[in-house]
């Protein structure tokens, strides 16, 4: 199998954090420099091969194309259950699975509040302080529903071992600190103690940012007047 990959972003990352906790044997890594349309990278023929066109994406061997980043790593289960990173039953799986959606809502709020509300946006694309300030306070929802969500007593976000819910998640508020220095939620114990950990892991290494757009995210906070 072929992932093509970068090497930060959101959704690249749950892969990049995911193949470091689980190392498949038999996938191979293609990571691109950010985007260029003008230098072709990604090149055009990798992103003509679905029709998102965005990355992550995985080629299999018998021509499978799968372009979306969730979808890729419940076939990177299928295709390689050991070691298992979903949860051994039915129930387990259920867990793992509504941490993973509940987190991939977040991030899509995430990220339209940072389209909103950072300076990165501003000339570039339409934007409205009022979407920035709804979509910044529905992503605080989603990370109080998370705490509600989570056991006291699980290591791991849906249990006492790694799954793919911990690489999404962790992609994800790594991605709000590290690009944007939006905090975690106060209150969140559970979450908080989870955050410090896993980011102590290898597979939460901090990815290399392009430091020119990251000097202009950090503070998404301040520039959209959003108070936790
Ligand atoms: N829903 C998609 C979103 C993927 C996505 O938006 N990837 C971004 C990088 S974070 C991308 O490839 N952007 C460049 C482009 O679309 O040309 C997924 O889960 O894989």
């Amino acid at each position: 199998m072929k992932l093509y990959n970068f090497a930060f972003g959101p959704y690249p990352q749950r892969l990049n954090i995911y193949l470091a906790e689980k190392e498949p044997v038999g996938i191979e890594q293609i990571i691109f420099d950010e985007p260029d349309r003008t230098a072709d990278v990604p090149p055009a023929s990798v992103k003509a091969l679905a029709p998102n066109g965005s990355m992550p994406m995985l080629q299999d061997e018998d021509g499978t194309v799968v372009g979306q980043s969730l979808a890729i790593l419940e076939y990177i289960e299928d295709k390689r259950p050991d070691p298992d990173m979903r949860g051994s039953t039915a129930a387990a799986r259920a867990r793992t699975r509504q941490f993973v959606h509940v987190f991939d809502e977040a991030l899509t709020f995430f990220g339209l509040w940072a389209r909103h509300g950072s300076r990165l946006g501003h000339g570039v694309v339409r934007t409205s302080q009022a979407v920035a300030e709804v979509c910044a306070s529905r992503y605080a929802g989603q990370l109080r529903l998370i705490e509600r969500m989570m056991m006291a007593d699980d290591a791991f976000i849906a249990g006492d071992r790694v799954t793919i819910a911990d690489c999404v998640a962790m992609a994800t508020l790594q991605y709000a600190a590290d690009f944007y220095a939006v905090p975690l939620l106060p209150g969140c114990p559970k979450l908080e103690g989870w955050f410090e950990r896993f980011s102590l892991r290898p597979s939460a290494a901090r990815p290399k940012y392009p430091e020119d757009k990251r000097a202009r995210a950090l503070g998404l906070m301040e520039q959209t007047g959003v108070v936790f």
